[in-house]
């Protein structure tokens, strides 16, 4: 206790210092004749394309933002675990299975780190992962069409936030859980938490070629908090390291219960020695029950499955697969340079950064050098793995990311600022404020062998001034620096939507050109699908109502319906005949207590509606499609519930 007021003496005593440094500098970092010159870097002209795209997590939106850098310009929101009337995403009929769990059809999502796929320890743009924190989920994305396209929902798992990161040939996109619990969960008193609560590591494995999500594994730790992860590469390919705090195996307070040790741990676990366990037949099936949710893209509809069973490693019985690396204090990030040789762990309570050295690992592994253990996994001596440590580089190091020319940087909350240092040397070489109190950073390529250190940008989690006030309620707000030369240059604000997390970015030009432009009405196997305005239907079954319709500039076929009743549940199943890049028709019914559906070309979609008065309604599209897009309308006659009015549909004549 008496050390941890010490700490926080320092650490306020440290930040004044800091902060008097920063105001020292004028607020924008730049003025005069240079801001000109900062504007042209970022300056994208009219109908030019950016040079890198960022996916930045939405965090509470529990979606994903695409931006382009180095503009700062949003191209799309993708909705992942959220319903977003934008899209009709979790509203219609064929969405709707995504967001489906163990705990039923779950609206909204917490998203943290997105990382896009590897092939060879390079990013590859095929699809990106992110993880949903308070429901433990796994999302990919295909980067084909930025659609969300499989959802898997992590059991024994709470609060998934060691996750998702990739492997250098996206073996596995690894999720770990950040809250121990019981396994199986089961009814017991809290205070029986130490020794008693698991920590779940879930190896998901995906298919080379669809990208398909399995969990082939979860390795069941000790009861400590497990925060981040990164994978080996290179050299510590085959590994996977997690950080971990809450070693104390505390359960309440934890602000100052799980301060109390002067080291907690990074988990470095070998999971090509597990998988080859499990590959023999390893570990053991345990009952679990957990959804797997997979949309396709020639019905355009998802569906849900629930997995009744997954499969779990105790780390005693795979003998030299999991060690645990000392490191001060209640570390955060846990970071890999591109080499693979080091794994940055900052701890948040520490001045100083923390840098294991894979190789002294590996060594003291092999001599077994060990300092202990805990639960039965080994215990490293700190200074067996220690590579080195940058000395009182700022306050409350959260993340780290690498240029690929051997540079580090890291962002100091509490200092609020990015400092750059050099590996190896350890010696601090830049450091640049940031506004305000920043959380992870980005270099795109960042989790890779290969990162493109041309720009960095740094997420913040305090507004405040930035912008004109919208009220109490801001947004968040990102900050791009450029680094390509010795010192980082800050360049651009701009805001960012939700509380951004991670962010994962990449070079434009390979996403760009795989990019799909429309679905091929031709491939469209949706079993309401009508290819043409020939195919358009109005079919009653009970108080049932199918609509089978289509959309083309610029009317709705069919445009006049009699025949609904009052009580009826009617589902307009549209198809949109269009095959031409960026011509969407949108659809709303009066009184439809969903969303409106954005129904893209070759594409069908369905929408439901319950009519609960007598009356004619009017429907029409959403998008402004055409010259003749407020034509794009139509009337559905609703009769009283005892009516006898025939079913009856037409396009372009009187109903007779
Ligand atoms: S966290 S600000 Cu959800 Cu990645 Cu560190
Ligand atoms: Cu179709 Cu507006």
């Amino acid at each position: 206790m008496k050390n941890l007021l010490k700490l926080t003496i320092a650490l306020v005593f440290v930040f004044a210092t800091y902060t008097s440094c920063n105001n020292s500098k004028s607020s924008d970092g730049k003025s005069g004749a240079l801001a000109s010159n900062v504007a042209e870097k970022v300056y994208v002209a009219p109908g030019e394309h950016d040079e890198f795209y960022a996916f930045i997590s939405g965090g509470y939106s529990g979606n994903l933002t695409v931006y382009g850098l180095p503009s700062g310009r949003m191209f799309k929101e993708i909705p992942v675990f959220s319903q977003f009337p934008t899209s009709g995403y979790g509203y219609s009929e064929e969405t709707k299975p995504m967001l489906n769990t163990s705990h039923g059809f779950i609206p909204w999502g917490d998203s943290h780190h997105p990382d896009i796929s590897q092939t060879n320890g390079e990013i590859d743009g095929r699809f990106i992962f992110i993880n949903e924190n308070n429901t433990p989920r796994i999302a990919k994305i295909d980067l084909k069409t930025f659609e969300t396209t499989e959802i898997i929902e992590v059991p024994n798992s709470a609060g998934n936030h060691s996750s998702s990161f990739v492997t250098e040939n996206t073996e596995y996109v690894v999720a770990g859980t950040r809250f121990s619990v019981p396994i199986p969960q089961r009814d017991m008193p809290i205070k029986d938490y130490k020794g008693n609560f698991q920590g779940a590591l879930s190896f998901i494995s995906v298919a080379p070629e669809t990208g398909n999500m399995d969990i082939k594994f979860q390795v069941l730790m000790p009861g400590f908090n497990y925060d981040l992860a990164h994978p080996g590469r290179g050299k510590s390919h085959g590994w996977f390291f997690f950080s971990t705090y809450n070693t104390e195996e505390a359960s309440t307070l934890l602000e100052v219960n799980a301060s109390q040790n002067d080291k907690d741990f990074i988990a470095a676990i070998n999971w090509k020695k597990i998988e080859e366990y499990v590959n023999n037949g390893g570990g053991k099936m345990m009952p679990a029950n957990y959804a797997h949710n997979v949309y396709d893209e020639g019905t355009h509809t998802a569906t849900s499955t629930m997995i009744k069973e997954v499969r779990v490693v105790n780390p005693s019985e795979v003998p030299g697969a999991v060690y645990f690396l000392p490191t001060p204090k209640s570390p955060h990030g846990c970071d890999v340079d591109p080499s693979g040789e080091y794994i940055v762990g900052n701890g948040k309570l520490s001045a100083n950064l923390t840098v294991h050295s894979f190789t002294k690992m590996i060594d003291a592994i092999e001599n077994e050098k060990f300092a202990g253990e805990a639960y039965g996994i080994p215990i490293l001596n700190f200074e067996d793995v220690l590579a080195g440590v940058v000395d009182q580089a700022g306050l409350g190091p959260l993340h780290t990311e690498f240029d690929g020319k051997g540079n580090a940087y890291t962002t100091f909350f509490i200092s609020s600022e990015v400092v750059k240092w050099k590996l190896g040397t350890w010696e601090v070489l830049d450091r640049q404020p940031t506004f305000y109190s920043v959380g992870h950073l980005t270099i795109p390529g960042g989790n890779s062998g290969k990162p493109q250190g041309k720009y960095m940008f740094a997420m913040n989690k305090i507004t405040k001034d930035r912008y004109l006030p919208t009220g109490p309620e801001l947004e968040h707000s990102a900050q791009l620096y450029d680094i390509s030369g010795d010192k980082m240059e800050l360049l651009l604000d701009f805001p960012t939507h939700g509380e951004p997390h991670y962010a994962a970015a990449m070079r434009a030009d390979i996403i760009k050109e795989r990019s799909q432009k429309i679905y091929n009405l031709e491939e469209n196997e949706h079993p309401y699908a009508a290819k043409s305005d020939d195919d358009t239907k109005v079919v009653r079954k009970g108080n049932e109502v199918h609509i089978y319709m289509t959309t083309i500039r610029s009317h709705f076929s069919p445009d006049n319906i009699e025949g609904v009743k009052v009580g009826d549940k009617v589902y307009f199943h549209i198809t949109n005949l269009e095959q031409d890049f960026d011509v969407p028709h949108g659809f709303a019914m009066i009184g439809q207590n969903t969303s409106e559906i954005l129904i893209m070309p070759g594409q069908t979609k369905t929408s439901i509606w319950e009519p609960k008065q007598v009356g004619v309604w009017p429907f029409y599209c959403t998008d402004f499609c055409s010259a003749l897009h407020q034509e794009m309308q139509g009337y559905i006659r609703v009769s009283a519930a005892n009516a006898n009015t025939p079913l009856k549909w037409s396009l372009g004549e009187d109903i007779e």
